[in-house]
């Protein structure tokens, strides 16, 4: 496999796979109708989502990167040396490179990730480039309490750095973060910490545009939903009948993003036909943006402290450093 010219050594904690003719069959039937964001990432997903982040209006990424230059060393040294970092998910791997180049002497780097190609791949990629941190990798569903492996005997105890930028956090509900928060904080443990990255409460304006860029990459990412589900559980959905949409729900602080049907259709999925009315909504994603007090509240729900706060000279994007 991938890792086999490496020393690094793979956890595989056989997390169920996804049902998602289960879950299309679930969301098409309730009211009003949902399909889940986890969805959007297969390969053309995964591949729509980069070319997002290099829209003009698509701040996030940009925004992100910029704060941790800017502020990696602060961080570096308020986390402090040796540790054993673990990241949520395995993204394109830019902003894990910068953060284990920053650190001081970081003993192991643990992706955990639910697809085993994409977590084999980008330990591959970071462990040719940092041969000196042990590649601990583990095939696991972060949103559960994950057992870490051991770094390496002689190494001692480490204390465990939570890595989970991007404000992928936000694609949780409430509820499911609070759920997710506490997984964190058990698989970290008591001296542990987490570095969270969050997009933040700011004009609707520049939200809305950053989901709804010009170029229309975002509606092809929304869209490329029911290309998959097409594919892959045989649904009918027919492309030119649903129009992308996506809201900035400040009340609810989250973009709210949907498919609207643009006519009255029928679309079947394994036999069971469900009707769309003209005009009407199915949620595909929800994308939560922060104020101060309300993310503060949301982690000590989960029994988590907010220790450190970075943010961009603008206050559109921040980073959170949590401790139980
Ligand atoms: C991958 C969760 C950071 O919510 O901004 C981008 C996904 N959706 N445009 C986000 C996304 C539409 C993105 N995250």
């Amino acid at each position: 496999n991938a890792l086999a010219a490496t020393k690094a050594r793979l956890t595989d904690l056989h997390p169920s796979p996804d049902d998602i003719l289960g879950d299309a069959l679930a969301g098409l039937s309730q009211a009003p109708k949902r399909l889940s964001s986890k969805y959007f990432y297969d390969e053309t997903g995964s591949k729509l989502f980069e070319d997002i982040t290099r829209q003009p209006e698509y701040y996030l990424t940009r925004v992100e990167m910029a704060l941790l230059d800017a502020r990696l060393d602060a961080i570096a040294d308020t986390v402090g040396p040796e540790l054993h970092v673990v990241e949520y998910g395995s993204g394109s791997g830019r902003k894990t490179e910068r953060l284990l180049e920053s650190l001081h002497d970081p003993v192991a780097y643990t992706p955990i990730e639910i697809s085993r190609t994409m977590l084999l791949a980008s330990t591959a990629r970071l462990a040719e480039r940092f041969p000196a941190i042990e590649m601990l990798p583990v095939c696991a569903d972060f949103t559960q309490p994950v057992p870490l492996p051991e770094p390496e005997a002689g190494h001692g105890v480490h204390r465990t750095l939570v890595f989970f930028p991007g404000s992928t956090l936000g694609n949780f509900t409430r509820n499911e973060a609070v759920h997710l928060l506490r997984s964190m904080r058990a698989t970290m443990g008591a001296q542990g910490q987490a570095l969270v990255g969050i997009d933040l409460d700011k004009d609707p304006a520049i939200i809305e545009a950053a989901y709804n860029d010009a170029a229309g990459v975002t509606a092809a990412f929304t869209h490329n939903l029911l290309v998959r589900l097409n594919r892959e559980i045989g649904s009918d959905f027919d492309l030119d009948g649903f129009e992308h949409r996506a809201v900035y729900a400040r009340e609810r602080g989250r973009i709210e993003t949907f498919l609207v049907s643009r006519r009255a259709q029928d679309v079947t999925v394994d036999g069971r036909v469900f009707h769309f009315a003209e005009g009407e909504a199915m949620n595909v994603e929800y994308s939560h943006k922060y104020t101060e007090a309300g993310f503060a509240a949301l982690v000590a729900e989960a029994g988590l402290k907010v220790v450190r706060r970075w943010n961009d000279p603008r206050d559109w994007f921040g980073l959170r450093l949590l401790q139980p």
